[in-house]
């Protein structure tokens, strides 16, 4: 088989890539590992910036988005029995949209579907070969057969465990990481939100986030030990912590109900440099990872599909390489950017096993600072809602 674009991995990135590069008479594969059914069984992020939602309109895909997703125009942050609210619109003019990222990973296939794009499903063994020569190409095996596919380019969308950042030798790779020691369980409940916007909590006890999916299907997470499993927690027991973890206000509002997922994600900054060797470019979680704090996942990878779409497409109309020559150097420093956030973020709500009671008095101090200036709070608000691309 060739191709102009091999894409490995199907979620939202290696969709997302290729349905940009269709829109531009670009022809792609992807490749998936696993079944569409598995991929859209994943419950991940859940806010979108406002370049995401460009995006998918620029993918021709944002009508469901725009009718079903919720428009934030701020969230807000609690502190022991404390609470405020950062005003996104009023600091930056942009609201977020609250979207699950299943069903922007929904709409993408559809659409590639509906276009007659080729995605290969439940490849194995995939291999990439000549990344660094002008003729490069992947093999794989799919229900046992072997296959090849010869392209101009290769796209690993592959997320944090998959094939394409290991192809990068490394001797050629600086690697970046921190590891959290802490996780955060997530429940899914068919229960009304606990408030209309979300709620960022920090107290003795730990973190908390009050999230939601639509005005019926609430999404929780507290801060857990990493020890711990999902089956370790009963619904009750997740309710009593989450309870405790709120305002008392909040608490009280709270509508409990069983869950219908449960799961527990660790939580690191990582991020590889370069994203691009030869003729293999990187993208979203096989180059970087954010504790989810910030919502900064989806919405980083978004950003490197842009300038990856941006390059290939100036490429195969003009001829240049000025777009892919720089893809790496322009996605690096706003993925920078968005692993700062996060990791700043992280470190204000969540309590860390070695703080010391000075600790706590410097968190205390900056959610005081951010509550009560209008400088923090825009700080604050444009890199939640989207650092310019
Ligand atoms: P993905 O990991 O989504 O997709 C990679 C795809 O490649 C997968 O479908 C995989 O099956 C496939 N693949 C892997 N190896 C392959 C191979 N060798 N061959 C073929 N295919 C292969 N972000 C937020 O903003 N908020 C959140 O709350 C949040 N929660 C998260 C919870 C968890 C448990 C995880 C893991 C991530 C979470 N994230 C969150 C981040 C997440 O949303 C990612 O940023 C987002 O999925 C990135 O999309 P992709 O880069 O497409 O990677
Ligand atoms: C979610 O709704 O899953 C979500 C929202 C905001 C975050 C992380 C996760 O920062």
């Amino acid at each position: 088989m060739k191709t102009q674009v091999a894409i490995i991995g199907g979620g939202p990135s290696g969709l997302l890539l290729s349905q940009l590069l269709h829109r531009s008479g670009i022809e792609s594969v992807v490749l998936e590992r696993k079944t569409k059914d598995h991929v859209l069984g994943r419950i991940r992020a859940g806010v979108l910036e406002q370049g995401l939602v460009r995006l998918m309109e620029e993918a021709g895909c944002a009508d469901r988005l725009h009718a079903e997703g919720y428009v934030h125009d701020g969230t807000l942050i609690s502190y022991g029995e404390e609470m405020f609210r950062i005003d996104f619109t009023e600091h930056t003019g942009t609201p977020v949209i609250v979207y699950g990222q299943t069903e922007v990973t929904r709409d993408l296939y559809a659409a590639r579907e509906a276009a007659g794009g080729l995605i290969e499903y439940e490849v194995e063994d995939v291999v990439i070969h000549g990344a660094d020569t002008d003729a490069p190409h992947v093999t794989y095996t799919q229900h046992g057969e072997p296959r090849r596919i010869d392209c101009d380019f290769i796209a690993g969308c592959d997320g944090f465990h998959g094939v394409s950042r290991r192809t990068i030798p490394p001797e050629l790779r600086r690697e970046y990481e921190k590891v959290y020691p802490f996780g955060w369980l997530g429940i899914l409940s068919e229960t009304p939100p606990v408030n209309h916007e979300l709620i960022y909590a920090n107290s003795e006890r730990g973190f908390a986030l009050c999230s939601m999916r639509n005005e019926a299907l609430s999404r929780y997470y507290i801060q857990c030990s990493l020890s711990d499993r999902p089956e370790d927690w009963t619904d009750e027991a997740f309710w009593q912590e989450l309870k405790r973890r709120l305002p008392a206000a909040q608490a009280e509002q709270l509508v409990t109900g069983p869950s219908i997922e449960k799961s527990i994600a660790p939580l690191r900054s990582f991020v590889t440099e370069p994203m691009r060797w030869g003729r293999l470019f990187l993208c979203g979680d096989a180059a970087h990872i954010v504790p989810p704090t910030g919502a900064k996942g989806l919405n980083t990878a978004a950003s490197d599909v842009h300038y990856l779409h941006r390059g290939l497409r100036e490429h195969y109309a003009t001829g240049s390489s000025e777009g892919i020559d720089s893809y790496s150097e322009k996605a690096l420093s706003r993925v920078w950017k968005a692993e700062r956030f996060s990791w700043w973020f992280s470190s204000l709500m969540h309590r860390y096993p070695d703080q010391g009671p000075f600790d706590l008095k410097m968190q205390v101090a900056e959610l005081d600072f951010l509550r009560s200036n209008r400088a923090a709070q825009k700080a604050m608000a444009e890199n939640y809602v989207g650092l310019p691309y």
